[in-house]
């Protein structure tokens, strides 16, 4: 049995898509943020990553975590390439070298595109896009994905998707990591074919199910 711990105004949006795109029930659990709550102790407080019944699942107190049959994932990435093997068919790799190229994409997305894109995130959640140490950020942040950004605009010229010639993983964790950049257009609109692609990956039924789903969540 597979049970997903976190709401998805969270990095939980990306096992939710994967095991939305798989059709394997799951048990959700939207276990909150405890900072986004004044009082995370409180006895009417919602499940959250301070509960102690939560942090004897993961010790680190934060979500997304997923159990499957004893096994307990902590980190978001880890977990959609994970499912994509076990449940996903064609969503993980077929062989050694998509599998190479699989890891290699989630691995840009976790080290090279994440960062920068939530720093984008966070600078227009907090309202501060338009002041001067915000454009500051924005711009720092649109510097580093420039880089990443070009790798991948080079890759997906002439193709629909990163790996195989098919939707896979490797879609859904840059797409998710990219999606934070999203709130400041100019970060993508230089890349075309990454504007393209990311189009195409957030107009799936799983990802739109996921938004719908998220919006649903107290904000
Ligand atoms: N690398 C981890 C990061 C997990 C993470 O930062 N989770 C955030 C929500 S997206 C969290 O739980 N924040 C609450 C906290 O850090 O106290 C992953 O990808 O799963």
């Amino acid at each position: 049995m597979i049970t997903l711990y976190g709401c998805l105004r969270s990095r939980a949006s990306r096992p939710w898509w994967l095991l939305t795109e798989a059709g394997v029930e799951f048990t959700h659990e939207p276990v909150m943020q405890a900072y986004r709550l004044p009082d995370p102790a409180a006895a009417d407080a919602p499940f959250n990553t301070a509960s102690p019944a939560f942090l004897t699942i993961n010790p680190q107190g934060q979500i997304p975590a997923l159990e499957d049959d004893g096994l307990v994932l902590t980190e978001s990435l880890a977990m959609t390439l994970y499912l994509a093997r076990k449940y996903g068919g064609d969503l993980g790799p077929r062989d050694l070298a998509e599998e190479g190229e699989v890891l290699q994409w989630a691995f840009l997305a976790g080290t090279a595109v994440e960062a920068p894109a939530l720093d984008i995130l966070f600078t227009y959640v907090r309202g501060e896009a338009d002041s001067e140490g915000g454009k500051g950020k924005i711009a720092a942040s649109v510097t580093a994905l420039a880089r990443p950004l070009a790798r991948i605009e080079a890759h997906l010229k002439g193709r629909d998707w990163l790996v195989g010639g098919r939707f896979t993983v490797a879609d859904l964790a840059l797409a998710e990591c990219l999606r934070y950049a999203q709130p400041h257009p100019p970060a993508l609109a230089p890349f075309e074919a990454v504007s393209d692609w990311l189009a195409r990956c957030q107009a799936r039924p799983a990802f739109q199910a996921m938004v719908q789903a998220r919006s649903a969540e107290p904000a």
